[in-house]
């Protein structure tokens, strides 16, 4: 029997093993939302056997046979396909750890122990071990992401997990982490994220957070700085943080909170100035000081309109109406919820306000489960729940790439994924979309999956791609009928900005100067949508192929469209020819987007001087073995940086496919390209992990594991199209 926690009625200890026994951990796919399952039980187990992605993401043997030794990038590809394919999940779509950023799990953890939802054993064991695998080597603390520096933010809310899953604070683990938080000058030097979370388990008191104001959303749609006007992903995080904040809401102590009053901070306890420390943050955390006017605005908002100023009958309205949009959110996604930030929120709110025993709230606990994921190292959350449009749709333009679609081994796969994205199209618009500020919808793809039901630019451009592919290039039968298709094109035309650029869930709703409100110090450009080059260039490419089976439906719309958006990427090209990457890393992702979206209008290297600098911008970083190795830092930094790892295949495929896509025409340094991913390929046909390949808000950094298949594949695809008769034996 687990020990009983003394304030709690509910068992909330769980034990700690050394580690799980990692055969007995399955997926259950459900229509790909994804959650994963600890099999005690010997017959269960029996019954439910291990499939290869299981074995894949555990990393257990496969006990897969070496496939025949390719001496062409086609027999390359094939076995890669080979590999590739026996990860597709029983509903048709590819998924994966979707690891890196460092924040996620303790809001998670945070939102059990505060309801006192339960934490299974299996799950404690792996947090832990995940925990411990991924501090720090040298001191033992973490960072923002997977490869940072430790900071405060990171330290501060991974030693909690740890201690609310119940690790001991003696163990090596804590002591070290301790040390290091402790160095860092105590959790008083956290940002506000980890603030808000302390508060909310009574850890710190409430008022060294600063104001997350709900009053912000009684404000008149037409006022500049109307929440509605900022980033989903911020706007849809300070909506629940602020009703938490409003009630000051904190839960139950317990003997573990007790703990960590005494062990986060260097000062005595009962001596720390709560107010005083509002603005404390170490230098290695704070990526976005907060500007003049912010701190400003938050000095008045705690000592002037806190104080003074704010009755009750605001109080209670504000809430009201915050309380209602969170509800909406949770409508629009089954309870979903966009990502792993505001979901744990979400939950807490509706716990505060319908209780434990709610529909509510229980649904929520059930769905926090899908961004949770297992894998050797142990138990981790994902920056989203999955990846499963946004990478099968990569992987079926692959395939196309390889000319493979026809190959009749591939076309069960090929029809399972054209069926996936088929019900993964979103059908409808939000309810009242215009009163919880959402954009049109219909007809669009998410990154994920549809519960979460969140239109991206891009992933409506890449899922429309594969379709087209499929059911027009392909020898597939039409499951979507050209309704729907329109019905795609129809939104994604919602989506240009104002100058032809596009930006990400929306067309942009406000200026960059909105990053004088920026209070999340650890990130850089969030408070508003950008322009992307990525998300333009996809665009573009997506409504050229639809052209080309559909001239005539919206023509001079999609037109003006396109030329809109190709001459705003033609300005957004840098100096040295490249272009800055925001989604992944970094110049040499959008680099190849670019070069794509150019020759999608017909300029190539022979005949456009914007292709031709990006060409060699690219071959400027060609290194001796013939590959590409660009770091996450060139993200941070804005500067080409080279990743101390040498080359990488996911970069040299990015490379050679936008130098491909530009119709480069010396073959020799492609040959050398293609030979250093054909290097790397492993005897069954898969390629190992290397480095980091994503990243979002220019400083954290995120796992997207399938590239290294998805553009392999595609590079391998294209060269071997290009240049059918060569072969390369390694
Ligand atoms: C993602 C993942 C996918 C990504 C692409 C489709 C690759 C991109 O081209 C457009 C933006 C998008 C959809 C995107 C936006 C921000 C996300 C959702 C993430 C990087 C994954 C995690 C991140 C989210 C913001 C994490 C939570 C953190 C907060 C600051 C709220």
């Amino acid at each position: 029997k687990p020990p009983i926690d003394d304030a709690h009625s509910l068992p909330r200890k769980p034990r700690i093993g050394q580690k799980t026994d990692h055969t007995r951990w399955r997926i259950k796919d459900d229509d790909s939302n994804h959650t994963w399952h600890y099999l005690e039980d010997d017959e269960a187990a029996k019954e439910w056997p291990q499939s290869y992605a299981e074995k894949y993401f555990l990393n257990l043997p496969l006990d897969l046979p070496e496939l025949p030794r390719p001496d062409n990038p086609l027999d390359a590809a094939k076995n890669g396909i080979d590999f590739f394919g026996k990860l597709q999940m029983p509903s048709g779509h590819w998924a994966c750890e979707y690891g890196g950023p460092m924040f996620l799990l303790a809001g998670i953890v945070a939102c059990w122990y505060a309801t006192k939802t339960p934490i299974p054993s299996e799950y404690a064991t792996e947090i832990k071990n995940y925990l411990t695998a991924r501090a720090n080597p040298d001191d033992g603390g973490w960072g923002l992401h997977i490869e940072g520096e430790s900071t405060v933010f990171g330290t501060s809310l991974n030693y909690m997990t740890l201690r609310l899953v119940g690790v001991d604070p003696e163990e090596p683990v804590m002591v070290k982490a301790r040390g290091t938080l402790h160095r860092l000058g105590g959790a008083v030097n956290a940002p506000h994220w980890s603030k808000f979370w302390m508060a909310v388990l009574g850890v710190v008191d409430w008022k060294i957070v600063n104001p997350v104001p709900p009053e912000l959303w009684l404000l008149p749609d037409w006022f500049p700085i109307h929440p509605w006007k900022w980033w989903i992903h911020i706007r849809q995080v300070f909506l629940p943080m602020g009703y938490i904040y409003s009630k000051k809401w904190t839960c139950e102590e317990t003997d573990i909170i007790r703990g960590l009053k005494e062990e986060m901070f260097v000062q005595p306890y009962a001596e720390i100035d709560w107010a005083g420390h509002r603005n404390s943050i170490h230098p290695g955390d704070n990526y976005h000081p907060k500007s003049f006017i912010m701190n400003c605005l938050n000095w008045l908002l705690v000592n002037v309109w806190n104080a003074y100023l704010r009755t009750n009958y605001i109080k209670e309205k504000a809430e009201a109406w915050v309380s209602q949009l969170v509800d909406m959110e949770d409508a629009n996604t089954d309870f979903a919820d966009l990502a792993p930030v505001n979901a744990p929120m979400n939950t807490i709110v509706c716990y505060i306000r319908d209780g434990s025993e709610s529909y509510t709230f229980k649904r929520h606990i059930e769905r926090l489960e899908e961004f949770l994921w297992v894998k050797d190292e142990g138990m981790l959350c994902n920056g989203t729940n999955g990846v499963q449009c946004w990478d099968t749709a990569f992987f079926i333009q692959a395939v196309f790439e390889a000319g493979l679609q026809d190959d009749e081994r591939y076309h069960p796969m090929l029809l399972k994924s054209l069926h996936y994205l088929e019900r993964q199209q979103i059908r409808e618009n939000c309810k009242d979309q215009e009163k919880c500020y959402r954009q049109t919808r219909k007809g669009g793809w998410p990154f994920s999956n549809r519960d979460q039901g969140y239109g991206v630019s891009d992933c409506i451009s890449e899922a429309l791609k594969a379709i087209i592919l499929l059911q027009k290039v392909g020898s597939f039968p039409q499951v979507l009928e050209d309704r729907r298709i329109f019905d795609a094109v129809d939104t994604l035309l919602l989506y240009q900005n104002d100058n032809g650029a596009l930006s990400s869930y929306e067309a942009r709703r406000a200026g960059q100067w909105m990053e004088i409100f920026n209070v999340a110090e650890v990130f850089g450009n969030i408070m508003v949508e950008y322009d992307y080059p990525e998300c333009t260039t996809a665009c573009v490419t997506a409504l050229s192929l639809f052209q080309t089976h559909w001239p005539d439906y919206r023509r001079d719309e999609i037109k003006n469209f396109i030329k809109r958006a190709t001459n705003w990427i033609k300005t957004n090209q840098r100096i040295d020819g490249s272009w800055y990457g925001s989604w992944g890393i970094c110049f040499t992702y959008a680099t190849m987007f670019a070069l794509e979206s150019m020759a999608s209008i017909g300029e190539t290297y022979k005949d456009s001087y914007i292709s031709r600098r990006g060409c060699e911008f690219l071959l400027s970083k060609q290194r001796e073995d013939g590959g590409w190795s660009e770091s996450y830092k060139a993200c941070e930094t804005m500067q080409y940086h080279e990743h101390p790892m040498g080359s990488l295949v996911v970069q040299t495929a990015w490379a050679l496919i936008g130098l491909m896509e530009a119709d480069y025409p010396n073959k020799e340094p492609l040959r050398k390209g293609i030979k250093f991913i054909m290097g790397r390929q492993q005897a069954n046909g898969e390629w190992l992990q290397e480095a980091i390949e994503g990243v979002f808000n220019k400083s954290c950094m995120i796992s997207y594991p399938n590239y290294k298949f998805t553009f392999t594949i595609k590079a391998l695809g294209m060269f071997a199209r290009k240049y059918p008769e060569e072969r390369i034996s390694l």
